[in-house]
């Protein structure tokens, strides 16, 4: 097993001329191509850059940058000194932002200078803090600035340890704060070499990569995926439909990757008629369910038969329809070459026969170890002989594929994004004018799950529907902020006083 980033220099010193990524930047109309041979000398670099600013092994160091270059040079750079890369939703809102950098102990933070005036005053309040390096991510030119002229000598690779951590995901739960998922090198390279096996990673392809970078998805599939096959990665810094076939088309793009909400997207462009992807080997879905209709519809559209696939921060990829062979409409395929899957009987933990619905867990080299400073979630997420409970349920067929059948947690999905209807409904609560709150997920064809609040106002409050949306856009990333607010009298409860989602999905989702 070589490690992922042992393998990006590996490729650098044998082909330093190949194209690792080709950066579209929409937002500035400019293009930036980056060899392999340059990717591992700026690496090296921001290495030296951080080294020169005290970054240890195990510091977190925190990144809410827009997707661009600088961001996976840090990225990487940080990983390889040993360090844990602890990557942000740019759309978080200084509240958010201020829990994460908080909860992680976060001692280096870089932060856009776009919203520096915004997030200052967290930051400022982050007592764990170091330091906090504004960038001015318009253009490459200001970080390469602040990299070049590094003495290179001091900077040796880190033999890192696989049971180091190097990876800092947030992920939320039914109940409590979001929590930090550790991700270790071993699991980094564990799973990327199960899905180099399971879906023929090559050194020729080249993966358009619209997805964002802070979630496993984007960063550690795709991104890290290519690279440790020493493929070539074209990377648009936001997705576009037309311009997403057109490439796919045009460059001879040979692997994309997306969620549902995307390929639907894809289906609908005005220039759908237009392309021909017949070259792409491989076109995966994943992050959300993909429906039955929409795997049909794009075989229709562009005859091809999408490729689903069953991931988790915790755990990376566990489980993926075949390269070849049947992909299963419906299913999430077989696990991967080294995951351990089981079912289960949610109650009592004992296994369930074949095409009966229990609780997915996991097991392998794939599976992080632990939450980030989190004890007691980390063995309440574990069974006691060391399996992953993902909180999804599903069923094995006979001849091995798995089926997801929802999810005992209660969770929602829009465009790929997890919402936790407690994060939704904590600020809420913090509403003068709320006097209770239930949040759910009602069906949509655009997002999958569209995040709706059923609000009862407390006595002789007018506030609107308007002004709660707006509240909680202040105050939540706009994928988890409710999309159309319902006014009750009163939730219904059961006799334990526990609000009966299931009845207001009934009553408000038909
Ligand atoms: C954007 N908006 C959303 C979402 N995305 N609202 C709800 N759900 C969303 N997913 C908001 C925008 O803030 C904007 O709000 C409005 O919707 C319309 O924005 P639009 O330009 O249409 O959206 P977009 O920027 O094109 O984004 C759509 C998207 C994006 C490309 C589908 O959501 C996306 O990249 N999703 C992928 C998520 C992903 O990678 N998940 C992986 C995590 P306004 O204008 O009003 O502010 S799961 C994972 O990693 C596991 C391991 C796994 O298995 O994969």
């Amino acid at each position: 097993m070589m490690h992922f980033l042992d393998r990006l220099s590996a490729v650098a010193a044998e082909q330093p001329d190949k194209l690792a990524i080709e950066f579209i930047d929409d937002r500035f109309a400019s293009t930036s191509r980056v060899t392999y041979g340059e990717l591992n000398e700026v690496v090296l670099q921001t290495m030296a850059m951080l080294r020169s600013y005290g970054i240890a092994p195990g510091d977190r160091v925190a990144l809410q940058l827009p997707k661009c270059m600088p961001f996976i040079y840090l990225h990487l750079a940080i990983m390889r000194i040993g360090a844990i890369s602890l990557p942000l939703n740019p759309g978080y809102p200084p509240r958010e932002l201020a829990y994460f950098l908080a909860d992680a102990e976060a001692r280096f933070f870089f932060a856009d200078k776009a919203v520096q005036g915004q997030i200052a005053p967290v930051v400022a309040e982050i007592d764990s803090l170091q330091e906090c390096v504004f960038l001015d991510c318009r253009e490459d030119g200001a970080f390469m600035q602040m990299v070049e002229g590094r003495d290179l000598r001091s900077v040796q690779f880190a033999v890192n340890s696989a049971l180091a951590t190097c990876l800092m995901i947030y992920t939320s739960g039914t109940t409590g704060r979001p929590k930090g998922a550790e991700l270790t090198y071993g699991n980094l390279t564990a799973s990327l070499d199960s899905l180099e096996v399971a879906w023929g990673w090559r050194r020729d392809d080249l993966l358009l990569h619209v997805l964002p970078i802070f979630h496993v998805h984007g960063l550690v599939v795709a991104l890290h995926g290519a690279l440790h096959a020493g493929a070539s990665v074209l990377m648009c810094s936001k997705f576009d439909p037309v311009k997403t076939l057109d490439l796919l088309d045009n460059r001879r793009c040979t692997v994309f990757m997306a969620v549902p909400t995307i390929h639907r997207r894809l289906v609908d462009a005005p220039n759908a008629d237009d392309v021909d992807l017949s070259h792409l080997r491989l076109i995966t879905s994943g992050s959300d369910r993909l429906s039955d209709d929409l795997f049909e519809m794009f075989r229709v559209q562009f005859g091809y038969t999408l490729l689903e696939r069953y991931g988790m921060s915790e755990t990376s990829m566990l489980i993926s329809n075949p390269l070849h062979g049947e992909r299963r409409v419906g299913s999430v395929g077989l696990p991967l070459p080294g995951v351990e899957v089981r079912i289960v009987d949610p109650e009592d933990g004992s296994p369930v026969g074949d095409n009966e619905i229990g609780e997915v867990q996991v097991r392998g080299a794939n599976v992080f170890p632990r939450y980030w400073r989190q004890p007691a979630k980390t063995s309440e997420a574990f069974t006691p002989d060391g399996w992953f409970r993902t909180g999804d349920l599903g069923l094995r067929e006979p001849d091995g594929y798995f089926t997801l059948k929802g999810r005992s947690k209660d969770l929602i999905i829009s465009g790929g994004y997890n919402v936790y209807p407690p994060e939704v409904e904590l600020v809420l609560a913090e509403h003068p004018a709320i006097l209770a709150s239930a949040v759910i997920g009602c069906p949509d064809t655009e997002w999958g799950e569209r995040v709706a609040a059923i609000v009862v106002r407390q006595p002789g409050a007018t506030v609107t529907e308007a002004e709660i949306i707006d509240y909680c856009r202040q105050r939540l990333v706009a994928y988890k902020a409710p999309r159309n607010i319902v006014f009750v009298d009163d939730l219904p409860r059961n006799a334990m006083g526990k609000v009966q989602k299931a009845d207001l999905r009934r009553m408000l989702c038909s």
